[in-house]
């Protein structure tokens, strides 16, 4: 007997938001300047640095693979923390202009799964102040407790690729992975979401338009509004033309 769909869980970077080339590098980019150790990620370089999720260990990365260890900050992995968290303020106060919107069908669809009465969760690698800021700065305080769990950030001790957050995210709302649905925008995170044996769909954006997504249910541009069709770049949506519970369970049931 198929399982029954019962919930959806939602990356935050890159799948509820466009978040990174304008929202975290930028904050990154502000954090540096405030601490003045010289570093500026442009864009092209941020692109290469989202190859690991988490700042703390984009930092790393940076410091690691792109100036071999050379010319750091004094004490830098015990700045690493510090500058995480000025970073994580900069982000915050950035969301707070309403600078980064939802991705197009994003609210949409999250309404219509709370009148259909599927569950909500988010499994993320960012810090839990962001999700917060993005999801009051864009849906209002009340959609905090749209989500049954909001896993985030460091309470898992493997990021994504590891499925740990998505893991941590059944386990809280004692679902199988048969009975959700999760949604992703990069490679990392389809390893991490499928490694929790869930079936993904995948909207891309311009950082992981060309990402391997093998095994996904669908690959699209955005989830799409009734009057903006998503384009399907992998898999097929019959006669739908924008992502909603109709098409989520007709996935789920294939
Ligand atoms: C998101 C990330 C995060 C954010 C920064 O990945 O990679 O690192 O860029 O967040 P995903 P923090 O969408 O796969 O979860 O600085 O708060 O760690
Ligand atoms: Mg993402």
């Amino acid at each position: 007997m198929k399982t029954e769909l019962k919930a959806l869980i939602f990356d935050v970077d890159g799948t509820l938001a466009d978040t990174e080339r304008d929202g975290h590098r930028v904050a990154f980019n502000a954090a540096f300047d405030e601490y003045g150790i010289g570093w500026n990620w442009d864009a092209d370089l941020y692109g290469e640095l989202l190859a690991v999720t988490g700042g703390k260990e984009r930092m790393k990365l940076y410091a690691s693979d792109f100036l071999h260890n050379k010319n750091l900050p004094e004490n830098f992995e015990q700045l690493v923390p510090e500058l995480h968290k000025a970073k994580t303020r900069h982000y915050t106060e950035l969301l707070g202009t309403g600078a980064i919107p939802l991705r197009p069908g994003i609210e949409r669809l999250l309404h219509e799964a709370r009148k259909q009465n599927l569950r909500l969760a988010i499994a993320t690698t960012t810090t839990p102040d962001n999700v917060t800021a993005l999801l009051e700065n864009t849906l209002g305080i009340d959609s905090i407790d749209w989500f049954d769990v909001i896993a985030a950030g460091d309470i898992v001790p493997a990021k994504k690729p590891a499925s740990d957050i998505y893991d941590f995210a059944l386990r809280e709302m004692q679902l199988a992975p048969g009975e959700c649905l999760a949604f992703e925008d990069s490679h990392n995170g389809i390893l991490s979401s499928m490694g929790a044996g869930i079936p993904t769909i995948i909207t891309v954006n311009g950082y992981t338009v060309d990402h391997d997504f093998s095994g996904a249910l669908l690959v699209l541009d955005t989830m799409g509004e009734p009057d903006q069709p998503f384009t399907a770049l992998q898999g097929t949506a019959s006669k739908h033309t924008f992502v909603d519970c109709a098409l989520l369970k007709a996935l789920h049931d294939r």
